[in-house]
């Protein structure tokens, strides 16, 4: 299976995940330090107040890209490493951080995707009502109008995974800022939507040849079973796992059923001020579509497993999927190029005695997704790069470091990294261009 020549490989990953430094430089607090401070909210207590120590090895870890072969690198910028109070005054220390990153990995012939936002919200902003305060937005679009000016980088993600910040942070309350109410979650999301099309029109406006685009978590729905309710019920969960976040952005509208649905449990639907949908579905120049899981729905509109899952209880493994999802895209959706932002697995593997760190599990689920990808490819999908989640093991967010994601194994006593098996075997995937 041989992938187009210009096919870009990358590695994924995020500032609150792996930076650490989180009480240096000058960066001010997020959401996430607050929550992770919460007793009972993160699995050991964990914080992300060291992480990967990346902030601090910076170096060491993009020659560890080049040593990998990576030809694309995306990662988050922490919002309040820039902006320590979420607007205002710029830090520059922070600023410095990421330009030398920039610099670095055009040294080595990588290229920079920067996500813009990756759920560690300023805590500054959080005290005046976060992303329920439609302000927000604003906030947002002006902290991103600083960083496209000071950045020298082409390819921007707005918000990463709107859905998660939507459901893991305000209707289940396992993310910062840990709300379990539906209602505001929904008025979340619009919010969300609006900043993202801000920030597009702004990089627009002022840095035309530059592109941009969301970073999505999208999952096929199927139904469980061969009954209408199942088929009703799946129509349904695709609303929410993926036609209010695709339809705003690629039509202009929230989906007619999903408003519905929303509007007898949320004032979402109240929010919704003139013009929004114009802004919000400001053309985008590439899509980010993350991909891990599918959902099957029954009747009852209960969620219903059929392939093995993950060490993440979450993550169902179904390679198909991913085909599945890219050419739906290009079936339901005005086409625009797409890019594989993340896709990955947690494993429990360590370094044996030899120090090598034989992950076979992670192994094939790459090879398996990479299959089902270069299937949608060769039919025509135009997907022109591909992320692995993630480049380093880190913060797993709830799961504190009790998940590992990375390609590089990290011991957190000694942040010594090495490559698992998995990571070297993409090495060779990306050299020669080719899965066999
Ligand atoms: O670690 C996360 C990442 O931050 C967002 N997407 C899913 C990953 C695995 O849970």
């Amino acid at each position: 299976m041989r992938f187009p020549q210009d096919f870009v490989w990358g590695a994924a990953t995020s500032a609150y995940q792996i930076e650490g430094a989180a009480h240096e430089d000058g960066r001010g607090p997020s959401v996430w330090d607050t929550f992770s401070r919460t007793p009972g909210k993160v699995h050991g207590g964990d914080t992300g107040d060291v992480a990967s120590g990346h902030y601090h090895r910076l170096e060491e870890d993009l020659d560890l890209m080049a040593s990998l072969a990576l030809r694309s690198y995306r990662f988050s910028l922490s919002w309040s490493r820039v902006l320590p109070e979420g607007t205002g005054q710029i830090n520059q220390a922070g600023l410095d951080f990421y330009r030398r990153l920039v610099e670095g990995l055009r040294e080595r012939g990588i290229r920079p995707m920067a996500t813009l936002f990756h759920w560690d919200l300023p805590q500054a902003l959080q005290d005046k009502g976060g992303w329920e305060n439609r302000d927000c937005a604003h906030w947002f679009a002006d902290y991103a109008k600083v960083v496209f000016d000071e950045l020298n980088i082409r390819d921007w993600l707005t918000i990463n995974e709107p859905k998660t910040v939507v459901e893991a942070g305000y209707q289940m309350g396992i993310h910062a800022p840990g709300v379990t109410d539906p209602a505001r979650s929904f008025v979340v999301l619009h919010h969300l939507h609006l900043a993202h099309g801000l920030a597009a029109a702004a990089l627009h406006a002022t840095h035309p040849g530059r592109r941009i685009g969301p970073a999505l978590n999208l999952a096929p729905v199927y139904p469980a079973d061969d009954t209408d309710r199942a088929r009703e019920q799946a129509r349904l969960h695709d609303g929410l796992e993926n036609r209010i976040y695709l339809d705003p952005i690629f039509n202009g509208r929230y989906p007619a059923d999903m408003l519905e649905w929303i509007g007898g449990r949320s004032r979402m639907p109240e929010v919704i001020e003139e013009g929004d949908l114009v802004t919000i579905s400001e053309p985008i120049d590439l899509l980010g579509v993350q991909y891990y899981n599918p959902k099957y729905v029954n009747g009852e509109g209960e969620r219903v497993f059929k392939h093995p899952v993950a060490q993440a209880q979450w993550l169902e493994i179904h390679p198909d999927g991913l085909y599945d999802v890219l050419v739906r895209l290009k079936r339901d959706y005005r086409e625009v190029p797409l890019v594989i932002t993340e896709n990955g697995l947690p494993t429990l593997d360590e370094p044996d005695e030899d120090g090598r760190v034989r992950d076979d599990g992670r192994l094939g689920f790459y090879r398996d997704h990479l299959a089902a990808l270069h299937r949608a490819i060769a039919e025509g999908v135009r997907v022109e790069g591909y992320h692995a989640w993630s480049l380093l093991d880190n913060f797993e967010w709830a799961e504190g470091y009790s998940q590992r994601f990375g390609l590089v194994h990290v011991d957190y006593a000694t942040q010594r990294r090495t490559p698992k098996d998995s990571a070297l075997w993409y090495r060779d995937v990306i050299r020669s261009g080719r899965l066999d």
